[in-house]
């Protein structure tokens, strides 16, 4: 496990940032005019709830450099669980890490996820690569279609595995911009793609939490039998609201998580 949050999180940028190229476009576009370029709200991850690296698991890489459990997120259509979790200085990205809940799966699925968890060693969970170390297993091309057919989820970690699905521009911090519709405009006039799911804008100041986001890069995996393009990471664009007491809201809303989780569904 890492000791050094910083180092975690240059790790996880640039695993990220090897998948998705318009990551580096985002910054340009939204950060140009900053000292600071930008400053990220939350990165996600994903897992499945199976024992050797369920949430819990991937959340210890966190705890492990000054973390703390906040939140928890449930949602039955997909099959999926998440928490939440801030470091004790507000200055770090959040971070929420789901898991499929594979038991609720077709035994199809279950099977194909047993033997992905089966090729991943034990020592490597623990160790300081582990939230960017991609995939442990390699499928083909059919039977990620297999899991696509089923649960977008486990189609995406078939083909990527561990590392940070997104990161997040905190709007609140941007010098340029100080509300999400000027950011999606500056996008679209870019000629990025954003999630139309559930709408541009997730969430509401009602809510105190306003949400948007790119469609995933596609990007070439090399699966056991061929190569083929599907989707990889995406950037997402968050602002935030203040509580009666003053301060930002500091968790997630799980209507609007339903739907950012759509931003690796196909083009
Ligand atoms: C996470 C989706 C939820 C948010 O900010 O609500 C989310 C994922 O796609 O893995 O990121
Ligand atoms: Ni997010």
């Amino acid at each position: 496990m890492h000791t050094n949050v910083n180092t975690l999180f240059d790790n996880l940028w640039q695993n990220y940032l090897a998948v998705t190229p318009s990551a580096v476009k985002v910054h340009e576009l939204l950060g140009s005019t900053q000292k600071d370029d930008v400053i990220n709200d939350h990165i996600a991850l994903r897992t499945f709830n199976h024992e050797k690296i369920g949430l819990e698991k991937l959340a210890a890489h966190f705890l492990a450099v000054g973390y703390k459990e906040c939140g928890e997120y449930h949602f039955e259509a997909k099959k999926l669980y998440a928490k939440h979790y801030e470091h004790t200085d507000p200055k770090q990205p959040k971070v929420f890490i789901s898991e499929l809940l594979v038991e609720k799966c077709s035994t199809e699925l279950q099977n194909i996820v047993n033997e992905m968890v089966a090729n991943i060693d034990e020592s490597a969970v623990t160790g300081d690569n582990f939230l960017y170390s991609g995939t442990h297993w390699q499928v083909d091309a059919d039977t990620y279609k297999a899991l696509l057919a089923e649960s977008e989820y486990a189609a995406w970690m078939s083909a990527w595995g561990y590392r940070a699905n997104h990161f997040t521009v905190n709007i609140n911090e941007l010098a340029k911009f100080d509300n999400i519709e000027d950011v999606n405009q500056a996008l679209k006039d870019a000629g990025f793609a954003l999630n139309t799911s559930g709408g541009k804008i997730k969430g509401s100041p009602a809510v105190l939490l306003e949400q948007s986001s790119t469609l995933a890069d596609d990007f070439e995996v090399e699966f056991s039998d061929t190569k083929m393009s599907v989707p990889s990471c995406f950037y997402e664009f968050a602002i935030r609201y203040a509580k009666p007491d003053g301060e930002l809201y500091t968790g997630f809303v799980a209507a609007s998580a339903d739907k950012i989780f759509e931003s690796t569904n196909a083009r």
